[in-house]
Formats: structure tokens, sequence, C-alpha cells
């Protein structure tokens, strides 16, 4: 088999500080399990604008066409606030999650045991936790048109449109539903089919999709009531299946029952490439924080477990993905912790250098 291709594009803030840490983790892969990846690193989001203008080259967007998985950190911040959404450092991301058709983003929240006690909710609530938000990428409000800021009776109105097709709706929750299939046969479907329309399509063709999976126990909740369920006791549920902004949102929420946002993966999945793997990118489900961008605080984590999610949906390494998971749960048991995984008064942090140099350790030990 030719050697497997990887574009790394670490964006903006702390993205880059992050991907430095997953590199080290690849480079290890090379030199210890003979697993080498053919890489190559780009530009997207606010250093791509200041390369290039744009956000995302269309050589860059050729080039991710192509791998066998892309490797994102994270874009944005306020030095580009005040550009036009055209070029703004999200639109790379979105143009990134569009072209490549990555319509259903994995997110899973799991509460690594070391950590069960620094989440802000009682320990039996998330201990164990181990649940997968499923959020729609590539339709929605993100993308529905007419958007824009328009002039009406003199005075500005800011527009943007949810809007779902059966066909969109139908595959992210067949994704879901076969997901569930493989863990505990549980699926929970979020929308707001009490107030919204495309909320009442949602439903009714996730149900319909349902009767092909007559051994998953399917149900139902208003997005804003599945929130407050995730705080009050997540381990309900096992898969949530619910569109981009519910899906953004839910999944920031389940990311606290793991102890920080800094802790939680994303892969985004499209339709089979020709070798029968997906189309995919990870990314860190956290954006580019760029309040402690450059001081070597950022947690690596979130990252690195995205790296391993590509070695078990891109590159069928389940178990290398595994020795990584586990590497990290040793470094977190061994009590070592990154600032957002300490209190106020805590002891003395990591930095995200010694985080990643950690983890290399316990996968060498
Ligand atoms: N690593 C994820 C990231 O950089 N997120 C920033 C962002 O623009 N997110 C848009 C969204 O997913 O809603």
């Amino acid at each position: 088999m030719s050697t497997p291709s990887l574009l790394i594009l670490p964006g903006d803030g702390i993205g880059p500080e992050v991907m430095a840490e997953v590199v080290k983790i690849i480079d290890w892969y090379g030199e210890n399990r003979g697993l080498t990846f053919d890489v190559t690193m780009d530009l997207v989001g606010g250093a791509a604008y200041d390369a290039h203008g744009v956000p995302l080259s269309d050589e860059t967007m050729a080039k991710a066409q192509e791998v066998d998985a892309v490797l994102l950190g994270a874009v944005g911040g306020p030095k580009y606030d005040t550009l036009d959404f055209s070029v703004k450092p999200e639109r790379g991301l979105l143009r990134l999650r569009k072209e490549m058709d990555l319509f259903a983003n994995l997110r899973p929240a799991q509460c690594f045991d070391a950590l069960a006690d620094f989440s802000s909710l009682k320990k039996d609530v998330v201990a164990g936790l181990d649940i997968m938000i499923v959020r729609e990428l590539t339709s929605g409000i993100y993308f529905g048109e007419p958007r824009g800021i328009i002039t009406e009776n003199n005075e500005r109105v800011g527009i943007n449109t949810q809007r779902y097709t059966e066909s969109e709706i139908e595959r992210v929750a067949r994704s879901s539903f076969e997901l569930a299939m493989r863990r505990n046969r549980k699926l929970c479907s979020m929308e707001k089919a009490n107030v919204m329309e495309s909320g009442i399509l949602w439903r009714e063709v996730v149900t319909e999709v349902g009767k092909d999976y007559p051994d998953v126990a399917l149900s139902h909740m208003y997005a804003d009531a599945g929130a407050m369920q995730l705080c009050r006791w997540p381990k309900q549920f096992d898969v949530i299946v619910t569109d981009n902004l519910f899906g953004d949102l839910l999944s920031d929420a389940a990311a606290m029952l793991t102890g920080s946002l800094g802790m939680l993966p994303s892969a985004s999945l499209g339709a089979p490439m020709a070798n029968g793997r997906p189309k995919a990118m990870y990314e860190p489900v956290h954006g580019s924080a760029p309040d402690i961008a450059g001081q070597g605080k950022a947690n690596p984590i979130a990252c690195i477990l995205s790296f391993a999610m590509a070695l078990r949906y891109s590159f069928d390494e389940g178990e290398e993905a595994t020795r990584l998971e586990k590497a990290i749960e040793k470094v977190l048991a061994d009590g070592v912790r990154t600032a957002d995984l300490l209190g106020e008064e805590g002891a003395t942090p990591v930095s995200t250098s010694e985080m990643g140099d950690k983890i290399v350790a316990a996968l060498d030990a």
C-alpha cells in the first residue's frame, strides 16, 4: 500500500501550537511503529488570508480533495473581525467542510477517569461518560440562502436561513444509526420541531430512516431540553444526532462534562472515496483561543485525540489509535495538567509542549 497522505493545516491562534504536538506524535509513529505519512503543511484561515488574501486558496482546496485525510488546528482571531464575511478565516473552514462534503461531524465526549473529579459537575454524573454527538456539518443555518445584511425601512437587517433538504437529513441520520449499531444501539435526535419547520422535517425523516434500524432505540428531544438533560444526566445518551448549529452548541456544553473544551476531538466524514475510506477532516472542537495564543498554555489533547480519530477512521489503525488514547489516559492519571485542567488555585500547569512530550514519553513506556 502507498504511504498514506495527510494535509496539515495548523491555522491561527493556538492552532499552530497544538499542531506542533501532533507532529511530535506523528514522528513517533514513524520512528517507532513504522507508520509513516506523506505529510504536507499548508495555510488556512487568517494565516492564509495574510499570505494570499483569501482564507483558503484554490490550491490548498485541491490538495485537501486529494489526500487521505486533512488535520486542521483552528481558525479565527480578533485581527480579522472587521474583514468582509467573504474572506473571514472561518470561511476557509466552511469551504473545506462544504466542498469536501463532510456532512457527518463526529464529536465524542468521553470523560477520562482522572478528570472525573475536575468536571464542573458531580463525579457520578460524568465518571465513565462516553457519548457521541453527530453534528450535521454542510447545511442548515450556516449555509442557507438568503443570507446577508440588508437595509429595510431605514434600518439594517441581518438574515440567515435555516434550510434542510430531506436527503441532507437522511444521510446524516443514516450515518448516526450505523454508528449507534456499532455502539449501544441508542440514538437521540435533537431539533426544535415545536417551533421550526426544518425541525418538523428533521423529526419526520429521522423517524422514517429509523424504520431501517429496528434494533436501535430512537428517541427525539427538543434541543433546549436536550441541553438541559446533557447537563443533568448525560449518561442517559449514547449517540445524539442534531443539526449544524445545535450540534455546535451542544458539543461545547458536552465538552465541559469531560473537563475542558481542550479535551474534545472531532472527525468530519463524507462519502467513501475510491479506497473505501470516507473523505475526512479531523480537528479539535475548540477554536483559536486568541486570549492564550502564543503563551504555551493551550491543551494539545483535543488535537492529539483528533489524530487518534484519523488513525481509526482514515488509516485503519484502530490499535494504534487505542495506544495513543491510553498514553493520554496515563499522562492524565499521573496528574499532568495544562492550565485549563486546573482550578484557579490548582497546582502548577505544564505547558503545551510539555504535555506533548509527556504523551510521547508515555507512548515510549
Ligand atoms: N477547530 C475548530 C475551529 O477552528 N473552529 C472555529 C470556527 O470557525 N468554527 C465554526 C463552527 O464550527 O461553528
